[in-house]
């Protein structure tokens, strides 16, 4: 009698076990991961985009500059590009290995870049070399073409 009864035991467990496997098919096993970069006119507003291996990565471009910017990111063939104030996205597989790879701008590619780490959440990346950006480049306003702003004076 008992070796009837652990018989249909292992007969339940092994349903419950086949049914679970079944479910767990329609779900992917990769993790899901979204980033936003923010781009300006020169300037991406996130400098780091941290991946994790094998995750499926959607990477947004919010253009709220006005010209167009894109993210290039040549060791995995990605690149977005999006026109002034729009945002696009595009969605690809983290390759396994841990890394870091260069993206940048391809149409300011001396201004605009930043690095992409793959596994690498464990060390963050410090962003204290910020040193560059005090140099007098944001406080240019646009270009005036009348010509009527000369209080200042302007070198080039
Ligand atoms: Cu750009």
């Amino acid at each position: 009698m008992s070796k009837i009864r652990k018989l249909s035991l292992a007969l339940v467990a092994l349903a419950v076990v086949g049914a679970a496997c079944g479910q767990e098919e329609t779900e992917s096993a990769a993790q899901e991961q979204a980033v936003t970069i923010e781009a300006f006119d020169n300037y991406y507003e996130q400098t780091t985009i941290a991946l994790e291996p094998g995750a499926e990565a959607t990477i947004t471009l919010q253009n709220g500059g006005g010209v167009v910017h894109s993210i290039d990111i040549p060791d995995l063939d990605f690149e977005l590009e999006a026109p002034s104030g729009e945002a696009v996205n595009s969605t690809f597989t983290v390759p396994d290995e841990p890394g870091s790879l260069d993206f940048f701008c391809k149409f300011h590619p001396d201004e605009m870049t930043g690095v992409v780490t793959i596994g690498g959440a464990d060390q963050p990346i410090e962003e204290d070399v910020d040193t560059e950006g005090d140099d007098g480049t944001e406080d240019v306003e646009e270009d005036d073409p009348g010509g009527t702003t000369t209080e200042g004076e302007i070198e080039y």
